[in-house]
């Protein structure tokens, strides 16, 4: 997956617009995918992941601040994101199925807090852009 000027000039926008809310849309992100996917509640056996949960919330502050790192670091993303892959491959062992199912979810949370902003073309580079962050997280299972 290579991102073209474009998507990175896409991708850095999107992040702008995103500015403070990225633990709330992560949350958000995140509770849609619980309710919509069940299955990926199997990977948080030890998380409340009712409406509200104070540990979706920080999740989601978690995961949106690990996307943010990943936006400022589109020439290198398996090197800013290397622990996290180390995280997801060795320890959680998460089925990379999973991360469409996520990354799904985040461009829903943005379509519906940004109409505006999400037009086809920032639609194809944000997929891409989470493809890619999906890509290097799922990267050391082999
Ligand atoms: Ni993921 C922990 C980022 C996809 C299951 N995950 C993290 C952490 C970050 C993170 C950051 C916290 C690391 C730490 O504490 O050092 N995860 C991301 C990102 C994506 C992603 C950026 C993709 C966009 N993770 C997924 C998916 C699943 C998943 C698809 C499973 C459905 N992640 C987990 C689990 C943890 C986790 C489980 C540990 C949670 C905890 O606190 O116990």
């Amino acid at each position: 997956m290579v991102l073209s000027p474009d998507d990175k000039t896409n991708i850095k926008t999107a992040w702008s617009k995103i500015g403070g809310h990225g633990a709330e849309y992560g949350a958000e992100a995140l509770e849609r995918m619980f309710v919509s996917f069940p299955t990926t509640k199997t990977y948080f056996p030890h998380f409340d992941v009712s409406h509200g949960s104070t540990q979706v919330k920080g999740h989601g502050k978690k995961v949106a601040d690990a996307l943010a790192t990943a936006a400022s670091h589109l020439d290198d993303l398996p090197g800013a994101l290397s622990t996290l892959s180390d995280l997801h491959a060795h320890k959680l062992r998460v089925d990379p199925v999973n991360f469409k199912l996520l990354s799904h979810c985040l461009l829903v949370t943005l379509a519906c807090h940004h109409p505006t902003d999400f037009s086809p073309a920032m639609h194809a580079s944000l997929d891409k852009f989470f493809a890619s962050v999906s890509t290097v997280l799922t990267s050391k299972y082999r």
